[in-house]
């Protein structure tokens, strides 16, 4: 990892009062969270994009909750890896501080992170398609799929957000505000292709953000940042959080 880019990122947000944050699946990589588009994107042959989509679920619903199932059932026993650690104590660190992510798989929120938006929804909560009814659930594994709406029997969903849905609003909404706003915008783990997510990040730096960002390769949007951090979050943020904190060593401060 690039000395010099690191000390331009620690005086980036050593002088930062509004910093936010976006991340993606790379975050979790170092939890054993299989990427996207990393060689795990696939499941029984399917793409991930293929199976996360409104249509998928109405051809074969049990078909798409076996995929999110099984990513339940794998994810249940991850736990956050320093990097999602540096990420919340970072919330006690700065002025104003906005945690955005991609992700579904709740990990930030395991690590401590409070408030985080959540651009995408989270695997650990189910909504009726009839009613709406929406809750939280943990069951590993369901006893039949799809589960039913225990109010009205109705078919539930992954409270996700699939390809051609729209973001949930308020989240979005919030998190366009931050990234409007910021001084620093730190880029985790994303590979920055899926809309209307990355494109935070052009909004930014056009708002005049730093725009830092930390994945071991160059995103899509790569050229909208200031600074590149080349390497794994779970190593890059916890030698950030020490040169700007002091913080202990990989353990996130
Ligand atoms: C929308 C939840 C309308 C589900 C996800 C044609 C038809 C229909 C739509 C479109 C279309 N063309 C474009 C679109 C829009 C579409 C889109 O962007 N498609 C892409 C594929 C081209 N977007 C949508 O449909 C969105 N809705 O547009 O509605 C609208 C329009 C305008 C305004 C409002 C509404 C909905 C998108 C949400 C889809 N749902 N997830 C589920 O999880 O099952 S997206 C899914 O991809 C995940 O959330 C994931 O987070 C996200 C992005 O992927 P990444 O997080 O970046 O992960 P990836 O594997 O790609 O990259 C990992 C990165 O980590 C890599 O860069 C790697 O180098 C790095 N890395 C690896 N290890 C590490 C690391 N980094 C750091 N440390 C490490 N150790
Ligand atoms: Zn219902």
């Amino acid at each position: 990892m690039n000395d010099e880019a690191l000390a331009r990122a620690v005086e980036a947000l050593r002088g930062a009062t509004e910093v936010a944050v976006l991340t993606g699946a790379g975050v979790s990589a170092e939890s054993g969270v299989p990427t996207f588009r990393g060689s795990g994107g696939l499941w029984r042959g399917r793409r991930a994009v293929d199976l996360a989509t409104p249509e998928a679920f109405a051809r074969d619903p049990t078909l798409v909750w076996q995929f999110y199932e099984e990513r339940r059932r794998n994810l249940e026993p991850l736990a956050p890896n320093p990097a999602h650690r540096v990420l919340a104590a970072w919330q006690d660190r700065f002025p104003a501080y906005t945690l955005i992510t991609q992700n579904v798989d709740g990990l930030h929120h395991a690590a401590g992170a409070r408030g985080v938006l959540e651009l995408h929804g989270n695997i650990w909560r189910v909504r009726c398609t009839a009613c709406g009814l929406e809750r939280e659930d943990r069951t590993v594994p369901f006893p039949a799929l799809p589960p039913r709406c225990a109010a009205c029997g109705g078919l539930e969903r992954p409270c996700v957000v699939w390809f051609g849905e729209n973001l949930p609003e308020d989240a979005f909404e919030a998190a366009s505000r931050a990234a409007a706003t910021a001084d620093v915008l730190v880029v985790v783990g994303t590979s920055a292709v899926v809309y209307p997510a990355a494109g935070l990040v052009t909004m930014a730096a056009h708002c005049g953000a730093t725009v830092i960002e930390v994945n071991p390769e160059p995103s899509a949007l790569a050229g909208e940042a200031t600074v590149l951090l080349r390497g794994p979050a779970g190593v890059v943020l916890p030698e950030l959080d020490a040169r700007l904190f002091g913080g202990g060593k990989g353990d996130g401060g």
